[in-house]
């Protein structure tokens, strides 16, 4: 696939980037949130600049959907090398919730104790949640806030404008749109961006991110593989792969060829929502080249 051809950074998300940076000066710490599949590939390599030295927590979200042991390390990497305390969470159920409200709490009392030092009032701690398309921005402020107090989708794109919401009296959040960035320097991350859902399906070539998933799977896990579609082995050519699960589901057009579009729709939503295993795209020997 080529990636120098589609548009990933449309024209909203350049305003996108221009909120995030006139709104820095009205918080007091930035949730800076990473897809725990792709811990180094939903990095935008610009967020170092951006945020200066704002104050920031890193969380790994869909922790439930990741490789667990490889989240561990990855968490270790951005604490150690970093210097940043960063959680995994999954904010589908809740889990690692917790240990984000305490940071924050943390945080809040920190700033509060300042400030009744100078003899001022306790004022409410203010978030902002920033992070890649799709990746659970919102879903993370409705963990806390209570569901429904910001909108959610299972596409890139759902939030727009800026939006606060109140977490009890002592914590507000500001919901940010997702933001990618104008160029990627590895196509790898183009490709891992777009398996987890990043970047919109309709300008994407499923099909072709698909082959290219199954070939990435075949050499991680080919027992996954196997089992979820139950093959009898797996092939090299994952085009081929591919046309037998296509056959094994039932994706079929007339005179009997194998409809290998809406097979690879089936492989890569099985492979979004979890069901074919839970795996961490992103290897950490390849992070010299970042971070
Ligand atoms: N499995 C799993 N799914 C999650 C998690 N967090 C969010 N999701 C799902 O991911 C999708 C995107 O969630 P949103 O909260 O809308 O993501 P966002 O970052 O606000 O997205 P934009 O506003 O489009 O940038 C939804 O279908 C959520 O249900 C998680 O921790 N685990
Ligand atoms: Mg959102």
């Amino acid at each position: 696939m080529d990636w120098d051809t589609i548009n990933w950074y449309p024209g909203h998300m350049v305003k996108a980037r221009k909120m995030v940076q006139e709104n820095l000066k009205l918080v007091d710490l930035v949730v800076e949130i990473l897809d725990a599949r792709i811990p180094m590939s939903s990095r935008n390599p610009d967020i170092d600049s951006i945020l200066g030295d704002k104050p920031r927590i890193m969380v790994l979200n869909k922790a439930d959907l990741s490789d667990r042991e490889k989240t561990g390390k990855w968490e270790e990497h951005f604490r150690d090398k970093l210097g940043i305390k960063c959680i995994s969470i999954d904010s589908q159920h809740g889990r690692g919730i917790n240990d984000l409200i305490s940071a924050a709490q943390e945080l809040a009392d920190e700033i509060n104790q300042k400030l009744a030092k100078k003899g001022r009032r306790p004022r409410p701690v203010r978030l902002m949640m920033v992070g890649i398309p799709n990746v659970g921005k919102s879903s993370l402020i409705n963990r806390l806030a209570g569901k429904g107090s910001t909108r959610t989708g299972d596409r890139p794109g759902v939030t727009r404008g800026k939006q606060w919401i109140r977490v009890g009296k002592g914590l507000e959040m500001l919901d940010t749109p997702g933001i990618l960035w104008p160029k990627f320097e590895d196509p790898e991350v183009g490709f891992k961006l777009a398996v987890t859902g990043a970047i919109k399906d309709e300008i994407i070539n499923i099909e072709q991110v698909t082959i290219k998933l199954i070939h990435l799977l075949a050499d991680l896990s080919p027992e996954s593989l196997r089992a979820r579609y139950k093959l009898d082995s797996i092939d090299d050519d994952p085009y081929e792969t591919l046309k037998k699960i296509g056959v094994k589901r039932g994706c079929l057009v007339s005179g009997g060829n194998v409809d290998t579009l809406k097979a690879a729709i089936i492989v890569l939503n099985e492979f979004r929502g979890g069901k074919t295993g839970l795996f961490t795209l992103d290897e950490l020997e390849c992070s010299f080249r970042r971070n």
